[in-house]
């Protein structure tokens, strides 16, 4: 992921970049998009140009060059029905890196040709009107997506969802305000209007209200599936918290010893959960430390360090895994028992230890909203109980029959305020100051896709994105 600020030098220039991924490939795909892109055809594609939107096998030369440089397919994709909405050519090279080098280095010797920044293809599509800012951050998601759930989060956002659903309530908005300002007129010019329709506008302000903040109600749904849902594994010293963390990823990401204290930094991996993301995070164990003067060998602060570490992780997440042990079971270490909510799942590790069935859940934990999963993390027993439990859990905050249509906080704060402004525009009884918050609310709707105010979110937004898209 490139991270350049993007600043466009000139929108006239004409732009390229490798848009497939980067190292030795079968197929590597280089776009062209500007005003000079016919002449790259031209140049650099002898014979026949191939037909829009069909592609051709051609040879690629540099200009003026006598061997060609590779033999691919080339399509030209003359605007305004292209991607950017420009005059676009694609190249569809082999992918050696010699190939894709030589090819690059050619484009960038023809006159009014330059490489492209991060997300400046995606950038010239807005420019051109071809996507609004939602979709354009539907895009930057799907390109981003690692499980199902968020490519179907993403490529419904990319195709429209929030968009269409913004642009009908601004439909709906704007024929309130213009039946408004009819009024008003008519007011001025002391026109008797029979049915004063400023009780109908305010009606119409209030369903639009109740619309918006059932959107709002999803709350942070969107967003979580974006980022993942964030779990952080706790527990005391050595009851096995990093083991478990190796084998729900089912790889060795941690170190594991029988040492108490082992683990010092908070260690994260990413999951798949069916198709929910999951940032799984180790931590280091909470206990009672000794006092930093009674060690002189630092070892103490360093763990004491850790165990802030743990601590912070646990208050910023979506979920908690209490780890205990068999051997110790139903007895629990406080400071552990003390962050048990209904955010939390019990985990009573090392079941290979146990002597006989273990106890109930102590009342320090009953404040847990689900079951206790009895596991060993070192036979695998109980793992996969542990995950469908998971998952249940993960999916009880993400899902809901209907997919979240806000996915980013910008979305929430700019329909927030669109709701504020209904609410009064509902509660006054002056078609003036009326009209006036219906104004305000079609500007904080229109935040959403992009048609006001966002010069400043644009950079952010493309930013997101790589070269070559
Ligand atoms: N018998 C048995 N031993 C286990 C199990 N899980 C972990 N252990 C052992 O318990 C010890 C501690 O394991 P760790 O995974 O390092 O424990 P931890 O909770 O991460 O410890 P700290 O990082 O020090 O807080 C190691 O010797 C593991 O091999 C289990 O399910 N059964
Ligand atoms: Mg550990």
């Amino acid at each position: 992921m490139a991270a350049a600020i993007f600043t466009p030098s000139s929108d006239r220039d004409t732009i390229f970049a490798l848009s497939s991924g980067a190292g030795r490939a079968a197929v590597a795909v280089i776009r062209v998009s500007g005003p000079a892109a016919g002449q790259v055809l031209a140049q650099m594609v002898p014979g026949r140009p191939p037909a829009p939107r069909r592609a051709a096998l051609r040879a690629i030369q540099a200009p003026g060059g006598a061997e060609p440089l590779d033999r691919a397919l080339v399509l030209w994709l003359p605007g305004p029905a292209s991607f950017t909405g420009e005059d676009q050519v694609e190249l569809h090279l082999h992918g050696g890196r010699a190939v894709v080098a030589a090819v690059l280095e050619a484009l960038g010797g023809l006159p009014g040709c330059r490489l492209a920044e991060a997300g400046e293809f995606t950038r010239r599509a807005y420019d051109a009107g071809k996507l609004d800012l939602a979709q354009v951050e539907g895009l930057a998601d799907l390109i981003n997506a690692e499980t199902e759930a968020q490519r179907r989060q993403a490529l419904r956002q990319s195709q429209g969802a929030l968009s269409r659903r913004c642009n009908a309530l601004q439909q709906a908005l704007i024929a309130a305000l213009a039946r408004l300002e009819a009024e008003i007129d008519f007011a001025e010019d002391e026109v008797d209007v029979p049915a004063r329709p400023l009780a109908a506008v305010q009606t119409v302000a209030g369903a639009l209200r109740a619309e918006i903040a059932a959107l709002l109600d999803q709350g942070e749904r969107g967003e979580r599936l974006r980022d993942g849902v964030q779990i952080a594994i706790l527990g005391a010293p050595n009851v096995g918290k990093s083991s478990l963390l190796n084998a729900l990823a089912r790889r060795d990401v941690a170190i594991v010893s029988a040492q108490a204290g082992t683990t010092r930094d908070v260690i994260e991996v990413h999951l798949d959960l069916g198709g929910l993301p999951v940032t799984l995070a180790d931590t280091a164990g909470l206990r009672d430390l000794v006092p930093a003067a009674e060690d002189p060998s630092g070892q103490a602060e360093v763990e004491a360090e850790g165990m802030r570490r743990s601590r912070l992780r646990a208050e910023d997440a979506d979920l908690k895994l209490l780890v205990f042990e068999a051997p110790r079971w139903p007895a629990v270490e406080p400071e552990v028992a003390a962050r048990a909510d209904r955010d939390s799942l019990v985990v009573v590790n090392k079941a290979d230890l146990a002597e006989g069935p273990l106890a109930a859940l102590p009342s320090a934990l009953t404040a847990v909203g689900a079951d206790r999963y009895d596991v060993s993390a070192l036979t695998g027993a109980g793992l996969d109980g542990l995950l469908e439990g998971l998952e249940r859990a993960v999916e009880a905050r993400l899902g809901g029959a209907d997919p979240a249509l806000l996915t980013r906080a910008r979305h929430r704060e700019a329909l927030a305020d669109c709701a504020e402004a209904l609410g009064r525009a509902a509660a006054v009884d002056d078609a003036a100051l009326v009209a006036e918050d219906l104004r305000l609310a079609l500007r904080a709707l229109g935040r959403v896709v992009g048609k006001v105010d966002v010069e400043a979110l644009l950079d952010v937004v493309f930013r997101e994105f790589c070269i070559g898209k």
